[in-house]
């Protein structure tokens, strides 16, 4: 028997009828068929981009663990007892020595993290000799160092930096349950700063963490909203790391992911989204149904921050497998 021709007509994909996405219209989209979702999602995908290339970032930790921030899903927080072992900050050599690995394992983009709240102004110009260096590489720079303050964006625009990673992470109306030591509209100030610096953004957020699929839809409304809308969307799966408040979370179905995924797809239509952290726990072709619904972006290299990412041999497999080849 044919199937119902409503599933083809409502809801909206793509252009909310109001310019803006309600968490509403974003939730009736996760909540469309799964089959009729990733087919919209795949759909949109290959209108504003090649489906056949990922783009690979690599990311190194710049300066591990002892953050005074609480955030729930953190092994580097020093609220948390984790195996995470704090590191000083690396030396721009070791920064460039690794930049240069990446380059030659084929990375595009080079993404270097520090575990701060923001950055103080003796840390910012530390850093801003390894944003220019891994510039002169031929790499694309991107940083995640926490809230910026008053013309620190503009130091790293003026140093080279592209694009600037902060994350919204949850829904607003989560956001307390996960971290209590800053604001959502903390993490939206540090987005404007770098907006207003010429900086191109990479913000997204962490499934997994106990949320609902409202929270979930909260989240990509509020992505989905920013304006311009981010270049850059990574969207984490929970790595569960012990000693965190979050380390038992409820696991969430992969279909719920892969939905996630493909949402971020159909309302950022313009965007890169990055299949980020959780990777290594995701099989292959889970995987491969993330790349149909419009992921066109990866963590490359055998490391997140703390924890690990799949080895840069099996990502090259995957890739063969899947005919896709980097941006
Ligand atoms: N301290 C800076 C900040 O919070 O913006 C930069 C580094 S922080 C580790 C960058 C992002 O990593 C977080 O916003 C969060 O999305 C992600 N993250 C941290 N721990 C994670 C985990 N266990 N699983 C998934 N994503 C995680
Ligand atoms: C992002 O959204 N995910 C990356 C990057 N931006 C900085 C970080 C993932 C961290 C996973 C936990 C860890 O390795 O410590
Ligand atoms: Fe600190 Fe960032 Fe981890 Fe939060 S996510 S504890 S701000 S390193």
């Amino acid at each position: 028997m044919q199937s119902s021709p409503m599933v083809f007509q409502s809801p909206a994909t793509f252009h909310p009828e109001s310019g803006l996405w309600s968490a509403e219209e974003v939730e009736q989209l996760l909540s469309l068929p799964f089959m009729e979702l990733v087919y919209r999602a795949a759909e949109i995908h290959r209108q504003f981009f090649d489906p056949t290339k990922v783009q690979l970032s690599t990311l190194v930790s710049i300066k591990t663990g002892g953050c005074p921030e609480d955030c729930g899903y953190c092994p580097q927080s020093v609220h948390h007892d984790t195996p995470v072992e704090n590191q000083p900050m690396m030396t721009v050599e070791e920064v460039i020595a690794a930049a240069r690995a990446a380059k030659a394992n084929g990375a595009g983009r080079f993404c270097m993290g520090a575990a701060w709240r923001g950055p103080k102004d003796a840390d910012l110009e530390a850093t801003l000799a390894m944003v220019r260096e891994v510039k002169a590489l031929g790499l694309e720079t991107c940083a995640t160092f926490g809230l910026l303050r008053d013309g620190q964006a503009e130091k790293l625009k003026a140093a080279g930096l592209d694009y600037y990673n902060h994350n919204l992470d949850t829904a607003p109306e989560k956001y307390a349950d996960i971290i209590q030591t800053r604001e959502y509209e903390d993490r939206l100030d540090t987005l404007g700063k770098v907006r207003g610096a010429g900086l191109s953004v990479c913000c997204g957020g962490i499934v997994g963490m106990n949320e609902t699929r409202t929270d979930r839809a909260g989240l990509i409304a509020q992505l989905a909203n920013l304006d311009p809308q981010p270049e850059s969307v990574p969207i984490n799966s929970l790595v569960k790391v012990s000693g965190t408040p979050l380390e038992g979370a409820e696991p969430l179905d992969w279909t719920e992911f892969v939905r996630t995924v493909a949402v971020a797809r159909l309302t950022m239509p313009r965007s890169f989204i990055r299949l980020s952290a959780g990777r290594r726990e995701m099989p292959e072709a889970m995987q491969a149904l993330c790349f149909l619904a419009g992921a066109n972006s990866i963590f490359y290299g055998d490391k997140l921050l703390t924890t690990g990412n799949p080895e840069v041999d099996a990502d090259r497999t995957l890739m063969a497998k899947l005919d896709l080849s980097p941006f």
